[in-house]
This record gives structure tokens, sequence and C-alpha cells, in this order.
């Protein structure tokens, strides 16, 4: 199967980092949805990445649902199995994901030419990203150091956090300062000096 889209993509990565925890073998594509747009297009008319390419030619778009497709296959789950440990860990996911939807509207909005900016938007999203990661930090830290969210393996709770802190920072840490999540930012450095993430580094 073949995994199309750039790892400087929250989405993308924790795609791939998941594909690559279960045991799941693929191609990476890394296409970019603006430079290689007609490509992407080809591939899958939506232009959306990560897009799952099966190898009878299936394709399937959304990280959430591309992993749980990964799941099925490998027969194992990267969340914990209690209602209330998944319940948790489905609100930690809610919240990395969500800051890294602000970071991507962040990333789009600074593409524009500073006039054709919005400030409303953009302070809107920048807050929304904060306080993204203000909850995080929180969470981090009623959690057990040196240990991961769901014990001794990496989960997709774990996976997802330090994603979105690392393209927080690679977008937008004039807005989201590590010094300002400290136990966020030690959080997402330990998970990226594991080899799945070393693998699969954000650039
Ligand atoms: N909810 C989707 C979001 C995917 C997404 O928005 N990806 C961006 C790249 S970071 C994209 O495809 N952008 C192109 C576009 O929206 O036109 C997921 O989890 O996969």
């Amino acid at each position: 199967m073949q995994l199309i889209g750039m790892l400087d993509s929250p989405y993308v990565r924790r795609t791939a980092i998941s594909l690559r925890l279960l045991g799941i073998a693929f191609e990476h594509r890394p296409l970019s949805v603006f430079r290689n747009f007609d490509e992407v297009h080809a591939i899958n008319p939506l232009v959306k990445v990560p897009t799952l390419v099966c190898d009878d030619g299936f394709v399937l778009v959304d990280s959430t649902l591309i992993i749980d497709h990964a799941e099925a296959l490998a027969n194992r789950r990267l969340m914990p199995d209690a209602a209330d440990a998944r319940r948790h860990a489905l609100r930690l996911i809610g919240v990395a994901l969500a800051a890294c939807e602000k970071a991507v509207q962040v990333f789009y909005e600074r593409k524009r030419t500073p006039e054709r900016q919005d400030p409303d938007w953009t302070s809107r999203i920048g807050g929304q990203l904060r306080d993204a990661c203000a909850l995080l930090e929180e969470e981090l830290r009623g959690a057990t150091p040196d240990a991961w969210l769901s014990g001794a393996s990496l989960s997709q709770a774990d996976i997802t956090i330090a994603v979105a802190w690392g393209f927080a920072q690679l977008v937008a840490s004039d807005l989201v300062p590590a010094g300002e999540y400290p136990t966020l930012h030690a959080f997402a450095a330990r998970a990226e000096q594991t080899p799945e993430f070393l693998a699969l580094p954000l650039r």
C-alpha cells in the first residue's frame, strides 16, 4: 500500500508513525498538496493528505480513518481497551487534533500576503492553538513521568500529542513558545527520540 503526503503534515506523520508501530509495510510517497497538486489530484481528486492507496487500488482518506483500517489489518489497536482509559485517550487525541487543525490554519493564513490576512481570524485561531496546547500541558503534568500515556509503549494519544507539538513548533513557535509549555515540550522531545519518530522525521 502507498501512503501519500509529506511528513510536515501532522496528519500524514501520525498516520505514518502509527502504520510503522502496527508493523504494516507501506511505500511512502511524499507528495505535496501544493507543489504536486496535479499528481495528488490524479490519485485522489479531493487533494487531501494523508491518502492511503491500498494494494487493490482502494483509496482511503483521513488520518483517523486510515489508522482505524490499519488497526483492523494488524488486529491490534494503539488505544487502551478499558472504557475509562479509552475515553481519556479519545479526549487527549481530540485536543491534539484541534491543535493540529489550528496550527494548520495559522500556517495557511500566514501564506497569504499581509493585506489579505484577517486579524480577527488570526487572533482567534492563535488563541485556540494556545488553549489546546495549555490543555495538553495540564493533562501531561498529571501523567506518570517517563511512562507513555497508556503504559509501556506508545499509544495513539502519545503519537498525536507529540506530532501536534512538533508541527506547532515548526509553524507557530512564536504563538506557543516551548518555555510556556515545558511538560508538553519535554514529552514530545522524548517521543521524537523513539525509533518510530526518528524513522519518520518532521523534515
Ligand atoms: N481530518 C484530516 C485532515 C487532513 C488535512 O487537512 N490535511 C491537509 C494537509 S496538513 C490537506 O490535505 N490540505 C489540503 C487541503 O485541505 O486542500 C485528517 O485527519 O487526515
